[in-house]
């Protein structure tokens, strides 16, 4: 007689099982990256990508809480730069990257509530420009 009542997992169904808990691992991982962009657009930090072919910059409109920051990468082949284009809100600093290179990342922190528009020095004339919405 077999008295073995106790389920053991067999051959067929491991291979279930292993599927199951990579799901649940997988999903997990991406929850916790892609939750904060379903969140909204206000962000502690956003990252904006400088482009060369459009001269832009990507996205050219972020909002962010007060106290975050914008991350800005250089990710094309030409010199950029993240010029503050006034009037700036009451109270806030103005801010120049300077002149970027390729690969370069440059971060700004927004201590003062409002709307900032701000420009590429090298491109302004080809419509390079950007927003950053600083919300209490
Ligand atoms: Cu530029």
């Amino acid at each position: 007689m077999n008295y073995n009542t106790g389920r053991t997992v067999s051959p067929l169904e491991r291979p279930r099982l292993l599927a199951i808990i990579l799901s649940v691992l997988v999903l997990s991982f991406v929850a916790r990256i892609a939750l904060p962009a379903f969140a909204g657009q206000t962000n502690s930090a956003v990252v904006v990508k400088m482009t060369d072919v459009p001269a832009a910059f990507v996205p050219a409109k972020v909002a962010i809480k007060v106290g975050g920051e914008v991350d800005w990468e250089n990710t094309g082949h030409n010199m950029h730069s993240v010029t503050a284009n006034p009037p700036l809100p009451p109270g806030a600093e103005s801010f120049d990257s300077g002149f970027m290179a390729p690969g370069a990342t440059w971060t700004h922190k927004f201590t003062v509530p409002g709307t900032y528009h701000y420009l590429c020095i090298p491109h302004a004339n080809s419509g390079m420009a950007g927003e950053v919405v600083v919300k209490k």
